[in-house]
């Protein structure tokens, strides 16, 4: 009942003494355009494969987009759904199973929701199968009006690759359905083509190949370079469509794509002797980044996790919900002590890394006595149980301001379903 989530509430609020800041509705009334991009991790910003750049793009993106170079992804066994749980509604996604599988019937007060409310049309895109990871059962719960999925595109074996369509293509076809949509849209674009195994066909190939033995990092390489070529011309196919000048661009990571069983490549490519459990935890770390046109933007180096997006978005958009509920914090506003917690209970301070029960100085990369990370755990592991309890509990059924969706219940489940 609303007692178990009233002393919830009393903890997020807690957490909330984030004052306004001068990018409080800095876009407010635009649309967003929000990318979600397949496997992508930050380490690969900024590097080169035989000097050529591997992410040309996002490298000058980075220099004119509010771009957070230390945020965490904070995905479970959920991958990419966990993400857009994280993104959506500010909780965790569970410690096993996606929640998109095993919670999509609950209450949410998502991101989607909250601006459909505000006068948001709201829509997902992304060119695989409805049904994959139970999307179009939990769009509707996540307050989605629409969602493009396969049957709205045209899939040839000319234009795929991979897990199917390749994002050059889904960004091009995916324009005219952006503009279908009533404005102010609400839509994310979920990318594929630099998702394992990373297969491309050659003339898509724009990188010299990295020399390895393992033909995986070489690959990830490749593919990394496509998705950075097709967010490039996505833009300038925005512009084009007349549809940039008035949205906010939203671009985020979505989890790892180089697992620990390629830690040797990835050592050697970084020029370090291994990839310790300190490094294991930095390469976590996935692009965010904010473009507001006619904004110059900057680098935020602040600790920074996805359960940040949604209070960072609503800030930007000037939107401050009747109801809500959320574990991240606005990243424009300064936070004295600010803590990214990954779902398996190792996190990142200002200071501090904790990952399998030690702890370290991000300064020297060096354990340090347990202590220092102390007062943090408690934190970390109350985040996790909160959250775990709504999500177990559907406890934002019993939120004050939320009562409307009460009725909305009654609706039979399956009847809600996307068409
Ligand atoms: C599938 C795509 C990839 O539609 O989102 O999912 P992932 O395997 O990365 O979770
Ligand atoms: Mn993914």
């Amino acid at each position: 009942d609303g007692s178990k989530l009233s002393e919830i509430q009393s903890y997020t609020a807690s957490r909330r003494v984030q004052p306004d800041t001068n990018m409080f509705g800095a876009a407010r009334g635009r649309n967003v355009i929000l990318v979600s991009m397949e496997s992508l991790q930050s380490f690969v910003l900024g590097k080169t494969v035989q000097e050529e750049p591997v992410t040309p793009f996002l490298n000058q993106w980075a220099k004119n987009s509010y771009y957070f170079s230390n945020m965490y992804q904070q995905t479970g066994q959920g991958k990419t759904s966990d993400a857009e749980f994280l993104i959506e509604t500010s909780l965790y996604p569970l410690d096993r199973g996606s929640v998109f599988f095993t919670h999509a019937g609950n209450e949410y007060v998502a991101a989607p929701e909250i601006l459909q409310r505000h006068g948001y049309y709201t829509a997902v895109l992304h060119a695989n199968q409805k049904s994959f990871w139970n999307r179009d059962y939990m769009y509707p719960s996540l307050g989605f009006n629409r969602y493009f999925h396969d049957a709205d595109y045209q899939i040839t074996p000319e234009t795929s690759a991979g897990w199917g369509l390749k994002d050059r293509e889904f960004f091009q076809q995916s324009i005219r359905h952006l503009q279908s949509l009533p404005q102010p849209f609400y839509a994310k674009l979920i990318t594929l083509s630099n998702h394992f195994p990373f297969e491309l066909p050659k003339q898509d190939q724009l990188l010299p190949e990295y020399a390895s033995t393992d033909r995986i990092f070489s690959r990830y390489m490749q593919t990394v370079r496509y998705m950075d070529e097709a967010l490039r011309s996505f833009v300038e196919e925005l512009k084009d469509a007349g549809l940039y000048e008035n949205s906010v661009l939203v671009f985020y990571g979505d989890h790892y794509g180089i697992s620990a069983n390629h830690y040797q490549v990835v050592a050697s490519y970084l020029q370090k002797p291994e990839i310790r459990p300190f490094d294991a935890l930095q390469l976590q770390r996935v692009p965010f980044f904010v473009h507001i046109p006619g904004h110059k933007g900057k680098e935020v180096t602040a600790v920074a996790g996805q359960v940040d997006v949604k209070p960072t978005l609503l800030h930007v958009l000037g939107i401050v919900p009747k109801a809500d509920l959320h574990f991240g914090r606005n990243l424009f506003a300064k936070e004295e002590k600010p803590l990214t917690v990954l779902r398996d209970g190792s996190f990142i301070t200002s200071q501090y890394l904790y990952t399998a029960g030690t702890c370290y100085d991000k300064r020297t990369e060096q354990p340090v006595r347990h202590a220092a990370c102390r007062p943090y755990l408690a934190r970390a592991k109350k985040e996790l149980a909160y959250s775990d309890r709504i999500v177990y509990g559907d406890l934002l059924r019993f939120l004050a301001g939320n009562e409307w969706k009460r009725k909305e219940n009654q609706t039979q489940f399956h009847e809600r379903r996307v068409k």
